[in-house]
């Protein structure tokens, strides 16, 4: 190899100038050099005057035009370079930077200290970027102020355009109108390609401990150290306008403002998915989504396309049992679980890794809808989800989780009897059960829907020190696949400057430009190394973000490990985990869905792979679909059962604190009712943290049977029996009779028992229950233990019957009520 000689001197054969820390710098400028912007001396300058200013910067631009080549001349080489090759380059190093004599070096004009109401107060924030930081900034509220253009001038007249005659033609110069109207016509951006519905809020997450043993991460370093969020929760396959209580999976991404910058932990309400690879993404969301020649159906995976793609997925059928469970149509965001899904990396201080899940369980238990219900709240109330998050939060029952963490090094996952790569897998609680880390409290609704919810921007690529990726196939897909969305959703590679998405730490980069660019940075320099702004901004070395040096030798191949090929073991665990009326709703599901498509062979091969993970749910769904049993599916592995069943995955596993908080309770009144009963049962649900609210005939008021007025809050046609968890029929002389005459009472009544929702009933009303056709029995014969009767204490003691339904209505649903399952 030829031996090359590095250049020391200049072309012109003079020796090079030393420009090293030690060299003189020429201070002899005249006046015309340094305000020429031309690197030579200029002899002649004009002479410079600047308004408002008594005295001529020349000095403060000798100043700086003097430091800045002090500055320069402070580092004659790049010290970093070495550092960059080989062994060396394995540690992270600090780069090199000098400091600069004083704020103006590193600035881009010596002007910066006019002062103006756009400019500020001319005090250079050294080193802060105000982009980021708390959105009070940003926040705008209009009272008590005048209209105003876009540019700030005051609107004369909001009601009429510009006019050549009261009735003439409108002018083309109304820059009024035209400014507004644009404005408007723009006003929507792209919807999410997927998860484009749904709602947020604000909250904090509280660390429990410090547990710097398991991952240096910034929110989990000390007990107590609050880290703010924000989170967004949603439904995949539906648009923006789409109704909430659908049957789909829900999205649960949490973005944690860190002291290190923001992670987002972008997860789903169930912990597995229906792909390995994320090569496969795209045909997923397509064969989902509305059919593209009629663009039907809505938000519903109940079409031949999704079946049959699934069908010939078999890898998809653990998460189809768990989209097929009750897990699909929650009662509410704030009753679900929420999953990582993929296997992360916690890393701690000292480089130390383990393997990690991540588990957010909600205090207020995991509750679903049941299908008839859901089905008739999204005409109620296509809202329902967001409207529950809103009011929970507007009302300060602040909804909660756990984060648990379920931790495991690389050797124990070698020996687990499925691969921790593959998505379509849980790791069962038996085998390595959830250590709880801290909390998560959703307190503060956004102030703007768009501003924040649309515009937020999750990104499972962003992560912090102490968080790494795994080699998931499907997780390395999505890192590149969130940032790449937003430049389309958000317009450009600016969107992390929108208030939402703006960390709480300093942002420094000479990354620069692009559409709707808001910082203004100061300076020459957007490169490194750099010698004229001090080689800053530097490299932060082992304090930054280092990724975990897994040892990989492989070759590059397209394919998926042998593991990933057992397709039916854990969706055999998952359904053998579930309560009986679990089961038989995941068969009703299964049944509903393949009813709805068209194409026999569909049906027939989603079957056959149910066949594998159980016969006899094979079987029901083949009845309900009048089928002949097909022959299993191919399995391509052999089973390894490990556990028979896994506890946890049962919904009734999280029954939740027992409070109330958000729960609706529907009391029925009319004339005659007994305003002290209605009184003592507004007065308890409140107190255990529900909703009560007082419903009638229609809008306006009733009078008690003591003669006192009672406002009705709402009217049973405007908000059905769907949206309340429970209904009380007070007591009241004649009420009985008032609300049996009426036919939507009758209905309410009856929809409430239908999808087992707590009763109750004064001794007085009971009558009420039979014209409703609701039975004190159960279909066994056993009393219905959600119908509380409440007759009369005969000492006048304090009334048991409201305490146990308080009870029942924070508990699960009568289940039992339910006649019509499948054939078993
Ligand atoms: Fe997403 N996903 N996803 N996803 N995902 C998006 O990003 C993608 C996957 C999830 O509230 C998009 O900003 C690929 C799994 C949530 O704003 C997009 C793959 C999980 C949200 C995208 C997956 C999720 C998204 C659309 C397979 C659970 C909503 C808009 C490789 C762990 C976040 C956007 C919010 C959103 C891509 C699979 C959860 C297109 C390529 C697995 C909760 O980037």
């Amino acid at each position: 190899m030829a031996t090359r000689k590095l250049k020391t001197d200049t072309t012109d054969g003079t020796p090079a100038k030393s420009t090293g820390a030690s060299a003189k710098i020429d201070l002899a400028f005249s006046a015309g050099s340094v305000a020429s912007t031309v690197s030579g001396p200029s002899a002649d300058a004009p002479k410079l005057s600047k308004a408002g200013k008594a005295a001529s910067t020349f000095p403060e631009l000798t100043d700086k035009v003097v430091s800045a080549k002090e500055l320069s001349a402070k580092m004659p080489a790049n010290s970093d370079k070495a550092a960059e090759y080989g062994d060396a380059a394995r540690v992270a190093h600090v780069g090199s930077t000098q400091e600069p004599a004083n704020a103006a070096v590193t600035g881009s004009t010596v002007s910066e200290s006019n002062l103006s109401e756009k400019l500020g107060d001319g005090e250079v924030a050294v080193g802060n970027n105000a982009t980021i930081g708390p959105l009070d900034r940003v926040r705008a509220d209009g009272g008590g102020r005048p209209l105003t253009t876009n540019q700030g001038v005051l609107i004369a007249d909001n009601q009429n355009s510009l006019k050549i005659g009261l009735r003439g033609p409108t002018a083309l110069e109304d820059f009024i109108l035209r400014e507004k109207i644009t404005h408007f016509d723009h006003e929507r951006i792209p919807e999410r390609v997927v998860h484009a519905r749904g709602s947020a809020a604000h909250g904090f997450f509280e660390s429990y401990a410090n547990h710097s043993k398991l991952t240096k991460a910034a929110p989990f370093q000390q007990k107590g150290k609050q880290t703010p969020v924000f989170v967004r929760f949603s439904t995949v396959a539906g648009e923006r306008g789409s109704a909430d209580a659908v049957r789909d999976v829900r999205g649960f991404a949490v973005k944690f403002y860190t002291d290190q910058g923001n992670w987002d932990l972008v997860g789903n309400n169930m912990p597995v998915f229906f792909i390995q690879d994320a090569m496969k993404f795209p045909d997923l969301v397509h064969a989902v989504k509305p059919e593209p020649h009629f663009a039907m159906p809505q938000a519903s995976s109940a079409h031949d396309t999704f079946w049959d793609f699934v069908s010939l997925t078999p890898e998809s059928t653990h998460m189809l049992l768990w989209q097929m469970s009750d897990r699909a149509i929650p009662r509410s965001y704030r009753m679900m679980q929420g999953f990582g899904v993929h296997t992360f990396r916690l890393v701690n201080e000292a480089g130390e890794s383990v393997f990690c899940k991540f588990h957010w369980t909600p205090k207020a238990g995991v509750h679903s809808l049941v299908w008839d219900e859901a089905v008739k709240i999204n005409g109620a109330d296509s809202d329902f989800h967001r409207r529950d998050l809103w009011e929970a939060i507007e009302a300060g029952a602040y909804p909660e989780w756990e984060l648990g963490v379920q931790v495991f090094s690389e050797e124990q996952a070698d020996n687990f009897p499925f691969d921790v790569l593959d998505p379509t897998k849980v790791v069962p609680e038996e085998l390595i059960p959830i250590t709880p880390i801290g909390r998560m409290v959703l307190n503060r609704n956004p102030d703007n829907f768009f501003a924040e919810t649309e515009q937020v921007a999750f990104c499972t690529a962003h992560i912090i020190p102490g968080i790494d990726f795994s080699n998931d196939p499907l997780l390395q897909g999505r890192i590149h696949s969130y940032l790449d969305t937003q430049l389309t959703r958000l317009g450009g590679p600016n969107f992390h400057e929108i208030p939402i998405n703006a960390p709480i730490v300093q942002v420094h980069n000479n990354q620069r430009d692009g559409m709707h660019r808001q910082a203004v940075h100061r300076g020459r320099v957007a490169y490194e190394p750099n010698s004229m702004a001090g080689g800053c901004p530097f490299q932060a070395g082992k304090s930054g973000f280092v990724s975990f040096p897994e040892r990989i030798a492989e070759d590059k191949v397209r394919g998926k490990p042998e593991l990933f090929a057992d397709h039916f073991s854990q969706a055999r665990l998952f359904y053998k985990s579930q309560s009986m009326i679990e089961q038989q709703h995941i068969a009703n599901a299964f049944t509903f869905e393949l009813s709805r498509v068209q194409t026999p062979a569909i049906r027939e091969r989603v079957v056959s792979l149910l066949v594998n993970v159980d016969s006899a749910l094979g079987q029901k769904v083949a009845d309900g679909l009048a089928l002949t049993l097909p022959s299993a599916a191919p399995v391509l592995m052999e089973d390894t059962p490990e556990y028979s069943a896994s506890p946890a995955l049962s919904m009734k596993h999280y029954p939740g604190d027992g409070t109330l908080a958000g729960r609706k309770v529907a009391i029925l009144v009319a004339d005659n009712v007994d305003h002290a009963y209605v009184s003592t049962v507004y007065k308890s649900v409140l107190d255990a943290g529900g909703v009560p609210r007082l419903l009638g005939k229609r809008l306006g008021s009733v009078t008690a049977g003591n003669g006192e007025v009672l406002n009705i809050e709402a009217p049973l046609e405007a908000t059905p029996a769907v949206l309340y968890d429970a209904v009380v029929v007070p007591n009241g002389e004649g009420l009985g009779a008032t609300l049996s005459a009426s036919q939507k009472a009758r209905m309410f009544l009856k929809e409430q028992y239908e999808h087992g929702k707590p009763i109750l009933v004064g001794a007085d009303t009971a009558e009420f229950l039979e014209a409703a056709g609701v039975p004190m029995n159960l279909p066994d014969g056993n009393p219905d233990p959600g119908i509380f009767l409440d007759t009369p204490d005969p000492d006048g003691s304090a009334n048991d019957a409201i305490e146990l339904f308080i009870g029942g209505v924070a508990g699960p649903r009568i289940c039992e009520r339910e006649t019509e399952p499948l054939a078993p």
